[in-house]
């Protein structure tokens, strides 16, 4: 017997089924096919110092591939700086979606000549193809040379050719490699909530950029569009990249990156992107989370626990646990009462620690409940996203049927602040330090067709029952996105042009993509940007309660230029081997392309039961991940570090590491920063000519100078490292390892332990000794460690703050440098450390001098002490370190 349902449902999937077909014929178009097409020829060149205009008309009989071919496009092309190229191709007719300002401000255009330019462009008329060369050495880095552009309603092409398995980087977000196979690899974007993080699909953020690199130099394309796409890398007929994107315009921004620091393209990108926010120090210290915390014993069990283990915790996470049956902006009156959560949170401030909770996007909807008040709060200042008939928009998610806030709602800033005001509030709510931003793809659980929401919803059971400078923090948000007029476009809901969306039909659990906000704009143009604008308005809400403190905010849904408002981690991933090393590739996507510096991966894992040898192995490598978090799903065993002693201690010696070294991350996270230098990088940023170094990611530098080597096989002891030709130190013993250019096997490296290794020609400063609390840290004295390199010499910078101020008043800045003999620390020091400077080790030094001056003063032998196996001379300071410094060897 079949109830009609039943044969309901199966109708529904064999209509869904045949439009997959139709996908993925529509996705495979012969290559060929796209390139018959007529392209356009360009006419009416103009050009006017670093500005040329043309006018594109289609070159020969449309191929309507996809929708009709536009008939007539304009170009314009901007040498905006001497290292940027703007190229931006729209409809000459109507105006077309474009990314909003107030979510993506662009760049200013200095407006330079084109003789001062590191890169040029170059055309031909007809048909009209473009390119991008190097000035100094005219090679090209982008031709779209015999690939005639296609511009149709709801279907963009661009490509180019490129050098043969050519060393491209970037494209989120994803789970490959992080030096992308160029073979028929398509790289979707369209947010998506993915658990498990499969390899080769879509995931939950968005961003259009690539580097790539070769031993001649590195450059950037941006490729500004938040529509739907496929980029496809192909080696058929010559490695080639091809933008498909189904809405938008053709806006790329093309970077000239440098010839010989491959750092500087990524300078050039926060140009353009934005510079990243930069977050406290505290934010550094350790976060423990778990979904599935039972109550506010157990939080409180979790806390004394980890204090009992002796581990430094920082920061104590609760997930949607604590809600009133997953509402938002509620606590379970029972399970998390509040008068008994706000005493976990003094708890925590007293002892120096912090509090950080989730808070998810979409508002349980219940009309018939006056008592939801948040929910009646958003409806009378009518903020939540449309349907296409007009009334709210309904999903499905964790408290059942939902509405999501509008974030181009011009009353969205006032209801998300009230919100955040209330319920986080310090003196009757929950105050909390950071704010912890999830299902914001927006991910709904509602299956296609959602036709009746809510009776899905019962279905599912939910909720289930228990077992630069900142801007005004009141300032008002995205209000002066004006409607676009929407051109001529046949099918929202299914393009003709069907990108490889992992979960199919582009609206399926997501917001339908005809779903409109109060600016008229429609989900179909700017679902990829929900995360990023609740990123936005969650910067702005938790500004507003605490005005001029940088809030720590971790978002999972992302867009281009993210980076400037929030941090992110990598979503849901698996306790297995594999996922412990894809989260290398996957941080250094975000923290060295995208320009997003505070990435992390759930320590551990999350979907599924951890081992011990796993956790810690991965409580070692977290200890090198910006944002160092071990969370862990409901179902799954307990993880936290305590829980076995092998963990403990991995635990223990990795962040005793990390903890002396958090003013070197900080200091490396305040140049980010100040202009974009990644605070992780590849070896090949480091090694640009070493074509070794070019697809390794399973190492990477934490800062300039840190070596991170972890084992990365189950069971494992040992590991086959890459050492560049380069002097680096053992950073436990601190003698010289000789880097030859070739692979060297680490072995015996005991489950508690991770190669670190310190990169030749840097004075890295240190804390003399960890802590359990950043607090307590920052009043331990420094020391500095002279490493020198292949030359002799070594630098290094140091800066101190106050740790929280947007603007802070006081800053201290320091720099170190040895050269002959000499170290010199000099540096203003408005910030009063209050603490000393203990000691200087130098390294690689083969007999101890027979004087050491500090200031000009020689010091007493008792102070000098020469390790002759490791060649480190230590010498004892213990002098305040507030005025320059310096120390003589002789
Ligand atoms: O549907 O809040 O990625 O970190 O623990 C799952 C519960 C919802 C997904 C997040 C995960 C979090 C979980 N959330």
């Amino acid at each position: 017997m079949v109830a009609p349902t039943d044969s309901y449902r199966h109708w529904t999937l064999l209509v869904l089924w045949l439009r997959l077909v139709s996908y993925i014929c529509a996705t495979n178009v012969d290559p060929a096919v796209l390139d018959a097409c007529p392209g356009y020829n360009a006419q009416n060149v103009k050009t006017e110092g670093g500005t040329l205009t043309a006018d594109l008309t289609l070159a020969g009989e449309a191929c309507n591939v996809f929708g009709e071919d536009l008939t007539a496009l304009s170009l314009r092309v901007d040498y905006e700086t001497k290292d940027r190229i703007h190229l931006k191709i729209v409809d000459a007719n109507s105006s077309r979606y474009e990314v909003p300002e107030s979510v993506f401000p662009r760049p200013s255009n200095q407006a330079v000549s084109p003789d001062s330019a590191s890169i040029q462009f170059n055309f031909t008329t007809s048909p009209f193809t473009f390119s991008i060369y190097r000035s100094s050495s005219q090679e090209v880095l982008f031709s779209t040379a015999s690939h005639p552009i296609i511009f149709e309603p709801q279907y963009l092409r661009v490509k180019t050719n490129l050098p043969d398995n050519a060393n491209i980087y970037g494209f989120g977000e994803h789970t490959n490699p992080f030096h992308l196979p160029t073979d028929n690899m398509t790289l979707t974007l369209w947010s998506k909530e993915s658990p498990g993080l499969p390899t080769g699909t879509n995931l939950y953020g968005n961003h259009p950029v690539y580097f790539e690199h070769r031993t001649t130099g590195t450059h950037g394309v941006f490729f500004l569009n938040s529509n739907g796409m496929d980029v496809k890398l192909s080696n058929t007929g010559g490695t080639s990249l091809e933008y498909n994107a189904i809405g938008g315009v053709m806006d790329y921004y093309f970077l000239a990156g440098s010839e010989s620091d491959p750092a500087e393209v990524a300078r050039q990108y926060a140009e353009v992107a934005g510079l990243p926010a930069e977050v406290a120090y505290w934010s550094f210290g350790f976060h423990q989370c778990r979904f599935g915390y039972k109550d506010f014993v157990n939080v409180a069990e979790v806390i004394s626990k980890y204090a009992a283990a002796g581990i430094p915790l920082e920061t104590m996470w609760t997930d949607i646990d604590y809600m009133d049956r997953r509402r938002i902006f509620t606590v379970d009156p029972q399970f998390f009462p509040m008068n008994r959560m706000r005493d976990v949170v003094d708890y925590l401030h007293s002892h120096d620690q912090h509090f950080i909770l989730m808070t998810d996007p979409a508002v349980a909807y219940l009309p018939d409940d006056p008592g939801y008040l948040s929910f009646h709060r958003g409806k009378d200042l009518n903020v939540y996203l449309k349907a296409d008939n007009g009334s709210d928009f309904i999903a499905i998610v964790w408290p059942g049927v939902t509405v999501y806030p509008d974030w181009f709602n011009p009353n969205v800033t006032e209801f998300w602040n009230n919100e955040f005001r209330e319920f986080y509030d310090p003196e009757t709510g929950l105050d909390i330090d950071g704010a912890w931003i999830d299902m914001n793809e927006p991910s709904n659980f509602c299956n296609l067709p959602c036709d009746d929401p809510f009776q899905q919803a019962r279905d599912q059971g939910l909720p289930p029952p228990r077992t630069s400078s900142p801007p005004d923090p009141n300032a008002p948000i995205f209000q002066n996105d004006s409607q676009s007029q929407l051109a001529r476009r046949d099918d929202i809901l299914n393009p003709p042009y069907a990108i490889n969306n992992a979960a199919g039909p582009l609206s399926s659990k997501t917001s339908m993509t005809n779903a409109t906000h109060a600016n008229g704009l429609q989900e179909y143009d700017v679902h990829n940007l929900y995360g990023m604008m609740m990123s936005i308005a969650t910067r702005t809400a938790m500004l507003a309660r605490r005005p001029g403190k940088r809030p720590l905010i971790i978002t999972r849904s992302t867009f281009a230029g993210v980076g400037a408002h929030v941090g992110k981690w990598l979503g849901d991933n698996i306790s297995l081997w594999e996922q412990y090393r894809f989260s290398i590739g996957g941080m250094l996507n975000f923290a060295t392309i995208f320009q997003v510096p505070m990435v992390g991966s759930d320590i551990c894992g999350f979907n599924g039961n951890t081992t011990e040898t796993l956790c810690a192995r991965w409580a070692t490598l977290g200890a090198f991940y910006p944002f160092m978090r071990n969370h862990n799903e409901i179902h799954a065993n307990d993880q936290e570090y305590y829980l076995w002693p092998s963990v403990t201690q991995a635990a223990k010696s990795s962040m005793d590491i990390r903890y002396r070294l958090m003013d070197y991350f900080y200091t490396a996270f305040h140049q980010a920063h100040t202009d974009g230098t990644p605070v992780l990088h590849p070896l090949w940023f480091k090694y640009p000519k070493d074509a070794n170094t070019f697809s390794l990611d399973l190492q990477f530098f934490f800062g300039d100078s840190i070596l991170v080597s972890p084992v990365t096989e189950e069971n494992s002891t040992s590991v086959d490292i890459y050492l560049p030709d380069d002097i680096f130190y053992n950073f436990t013993s601190l003698a010289p390892v000789e880097g030859t250019g070739s692979n060297v096997s680490l072995t015996n490296i005991d489950f508690t332990t991770i190669p670190v290794h310190i990169k030749g020609g840097v004075v890295l400063p240190l804390r003399v000794e960890s802590a359990m609390t950043t607090t307590e840290l920052r009043k331990k004295d420094f020391e500095f460690v002279v490493a020198t390199g292949q030359d002799g010499t070594a630098s290094g910078r140091l800066y101190i703050d106050d740790g929280e101020s947007i603007e802070p008043s006081q800053m201290t800045t320091v720099d170190m440098s040895f050269k002959e003999g000499k170290l010199d620390i000099k540096g203003t020091f408005d910030f009063p450390t209050g603490v000393n400077v203990a000691r200087v080790r130098f390294l690689n030094v083969e007999k101890a001098p027979k004087k050491v001056k500090v200031n000009g003063k020689t010091l007493g032998h008792s102070r000098i002490k020469h390790d002759a196996t490791n060649k480190v001379l230590d010498v004892t300071v213990d002098v305040a370190f507030d005025k320059d410094l310096s120390l003589e060897l002789s």
